[in-house]
């Protein structure tokens, strides 16, 4: 099983100078980090352990500024790898990541004490207290990233942490936050990220929420390796042909289609480090998007989402104003406006109260309340309908064919009827009656679509041309003379009428299947 470990710890500490030294790699890619000396994106590097476990490292940076990078790098990880500079000690960024991790739920994993190579016996042992302190329960290994010293006993604890953990989530359906987009010349758009769950393979159909577009898989790579097939754990990236790179960014999900709804709407319960202000960023996924905090009682809030997230329940945010104020659990995704702490508690006793639909083992669920909400819409929609067609389009949307039949509405077509519905021709009785005393074999010209419809379903009129109408005593006239081979020319001097006229009325022939054009002539059809 692949799983994902993370890095912490604060800035300068030795972390990304610990990942090369274990896996060869240098993650400071960007110019500016090498310049600078210091992390600000994310780094990436395969690390194959003794024992075979693969592990994806994911290297954050320490810098106070990168904290909300950091978030988006820890978020769905398996594991941590704490770093910690033996010299110094624990400092600001090592108890805040510290916290990230255990409000993301990433409980397990091994803290390095770094640059044992310039740090004597006493101050070693000082170190590994505070980390014990720290993280109870965590093995605590003395290392060198420069000296190369202490890196077997790490590669041991790490071993050991990752076999007694699982990926969670690896049968719910795929889902991938992209917390990188490029372009490869010759290839196109390539999103990396940590696949949650699921699994993605080469020509598989996804969506990229919450900007909604469908995407198809070209190809997939692991740690820089073609597969068929990536599982979830694993550090992902992924060919999207003819997407733009702008079109998809750190932030957005990959999911399988119809599995998760984009939410502005997120009921949580707290976990807070400090007073939480009424305006903070919610970082789900990758996404980092800006929140107004509803408290519910003194343990729930509803965060009402500047942009929307693809969350799930169960998933973990982290609340953040300048500095991490707190985290939650989500307890349901869109839900009503109006939370009360009893739905909240509900839904934390696990007693799934749904409200918009959600696909429960298999089939669409949905509130009452919800259902109530969307008839009262629609029913808006069909007071303001014209009363010659008082009916509204068919939701679109993947829950349509579930929900439609409890609506108590009538299904026409594409569209909902209240039931026993019928056209009506109201206001417009008068101007009804005043084109029926027009219409003969000359096409009128009726800028009223609806009504022309309505007056032709009722067998009033026949429709021609793009706009024009006759009477149906002249369209059963005009029939009566087709005969097999009848020219344009010969049916219009039958009639006595022009040539425009004529083709109008040839036309609708041929579309209602009485005749087919042969050359320059027509053939009537049977039947
Ligand atoms: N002597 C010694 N120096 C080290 C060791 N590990 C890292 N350093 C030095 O410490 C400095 C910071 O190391 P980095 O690996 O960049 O630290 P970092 O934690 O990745 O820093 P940020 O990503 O910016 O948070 C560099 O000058 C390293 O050469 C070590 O084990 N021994
Ligand atoms: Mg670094």
């Amino acid at each position: 099983m692949p799983l994902t470990v993370a890095t912490a710890g604060h800035i300068d500490h030795g972390k990304t100078t610990l990942v090369e030294a274990l896996t060869g790699k240098n993650t400071d890619r960007l110019p500016e980090e090498r310049a600078r000396g210091i992390s600000i994106d994310l780094g990436y590097a395969p690390l194959e352990l003794p024992d075979g476990t693969q592990l994806s490292v994911v290297d954050v940076p320490g810098h106070e500024r990168f904290v909300r990078t950091m978030v988006a790098g820890a978020t769905g990880v398996d594991l941590f790898l704490l770093v910690i500079d033996a010299n110094e000690g624990a400092r600001p960024q090592t108890h805040e990541h510290l916290a990230v991790l255990r409000l993301l739920g990433v409980e397990r994993g091994v803290v390095a004490l770094t640059k044992s190579d310039v740090a004597d016996d006493d101050t070693l042992e000082l170190a590994r207290a505070e980390a014990e302190e720290l993280v109870p329960g965590a093995a605590v290994v003395a290392v060198s990233g420069r000296t190369g010293d202490g890196l077997d006993e790490l590669r041991a604890a790490l071993a050991a942490t990752a076999s007694a953990q699982e990926h969670a989530g690896g049968d719910a359906p795929t889902r991938l936050y992209v917390d990188r987009s490029f372009t490869l010349r010759g290839i196109g758009t390539v999103v990396t990220g940590t696949l949650w769950s699921g699994s993605i393979g080469e020509g598989d159909e996804l969506r990229v929420e919450p900007r909604g577009r469908s995407v198809r898989v070209r190809s997939v790579q692991v740690h820089d390796r073609a597969v068929d097939r990536a599982s979830a754990g694993q550090r992902v990236a992924i060919a999207l042909p003819g997407v733009e790179r702008s079109d998809v960014r750190r932030g957005d999900a990959l999911v399988a289609p119809g599995a998760y709804r984009p939410s502005y709407r997120l009921d949580v319960a707290l976990e807070p480090l400090a007073d939480i202000p009424a305006r903070v960023h919610v970082h789900h996924g990758t996404a980092d998007v800006l929140a107004r905090v509803i408290p519910v009682g003194d343990r729930y809030a509803q965060l009402r989402l500047s942009t929307p997230v693809v969350a799930s329940r169960g998933d973990r945010v982290v609340l953040r104003a300048g500095t991490t104020v707190g985290g939650g659990v989500v307890l349901a995704t869109n839900p009503p406006r109006h939370a009360s702490v009893e739905r909240m508690e509900a839904a934390e006793r696990g007693e799934t109260l749904v409200h918009a639909p959600e696909r429960v083992d298999g089939d669409w669920v949905w509130s009452e309340e919800w259902l109530d909400e969307l008839r009262a819409g629609l029913e808006r929609s069909i007071d303001a309908a014209d009363p010659l067609d008082p009916g509204v389009p068919v939701p679109v949307a993947e829950w349509a064919k579930a929900v439609v039949p409890h609506l108590g509405l009538e299904l026409r077509g594409a569209k909902l009827y209240r039931p026993g519905a019928a056209a009506d021709l109201g206001a417009r009785a008068d101007a009804a009656a005043a084109l029926e005393a027009q219409l003969g074999l000359e096409p009128v010209k009726v800028e009223d679509a609806a009504l022309a419809r309505f007056l032709e379903n009722d067998g009033r009129l026949v429709r021609v041309g793009d706009g024009y109408a006759i009477s149906p005593q002249a369209y059963e006239q005009a029939r009566s003379v087709l005969a097999d081979g009848i020219t344009l020319a010969q049916f219009r001097d039958a009639l006595g009428i022009g040539r425009k006229t004529a083709q109008m009325l040839l036309e609708r022939f041929d579309a209602d299947g009485v005749t087919r054009r042969v050359g320059d002539a027509r053939v009537l059809r049977r039947r």
